[in-house]
């Protein structure tokens, strides 16, 4: 059977942090699903679809991946596609215990999942959708920490085009 990730996120925007995990993820997988979580509590810069788009826009190079959104409880979602493994991020420490949490809750709502965690680049580890987000509004820098499309994208929302 082919080996399956789920790669779930919110993703608003997503970063060279994320692309580095998904490219990572897709060496070792045969099938990685990027997943963005649609009903979110979080209100979002982009909309689920936007998000999708770019995601889809920036991991064009990679042949075994399909952009996705799912809704309710991450492990239903991982049930559906028949998924392995959960892939997630780690930059810092301070990403730790709210990645444990999750990890042991969705471990006890299903024990046969594994979550497992990449480490990113280390030019990468400063890097958050809320940071990139925040600098962009204000007109900063913003071409090392993501991707040409999803910079145009940005300078459109903030310059309301
Ligand atoms: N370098 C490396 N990794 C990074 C970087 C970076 N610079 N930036 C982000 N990442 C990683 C994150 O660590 C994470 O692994 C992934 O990329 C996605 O990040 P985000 O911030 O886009 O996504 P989150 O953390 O908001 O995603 C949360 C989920 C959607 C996974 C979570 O809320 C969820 O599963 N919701 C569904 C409901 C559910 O099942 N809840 C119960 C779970 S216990």
């Amino acid at each position: 059977k082919e080996k399956i990730a789920v790669v779930p996120g919110s993703f608003d925007p997503i970063t060279y942090g994320h692309l580095d995990i998904i490219e990572r993820a897709c060496k070792i997988f045969d099938k990685v699903y990027v997943s963005v979580l649609r009903n979110s509590s979080k209100k979002g810069l982009f909309s689920p679809a936007e998000r999708i788009d770019l995601i889809s826009g920036v991991t064009k190079h990679l042949d075994n991946v399909e952009v996705v959104q799912f809704d309710g409880l991450l492990i239903d979602y991982c049930q559906q596609v028949e998924a392995d493994a959960i892939i997630r991020g780690l930059r810092a420490v301070s990403d730790f215990e709210y990645e444990m949490q999750l990890t042991s809750m969705n471990r006890k709502l299903d024990s046969q999942i594994e979550t497992m965690y990449i480490m990113t680049n280390n030019n990468y580890s400063f890097i958050s959708s809320s940071i990139v987000k925040e600098v962009a509004k204000y007109g900063g820098k913003i071409e090392d920490i993501v991707p040409p499309l999803i910079e145009e994208a940005l300078k459109k929302k903030f310059n309301g085009e």
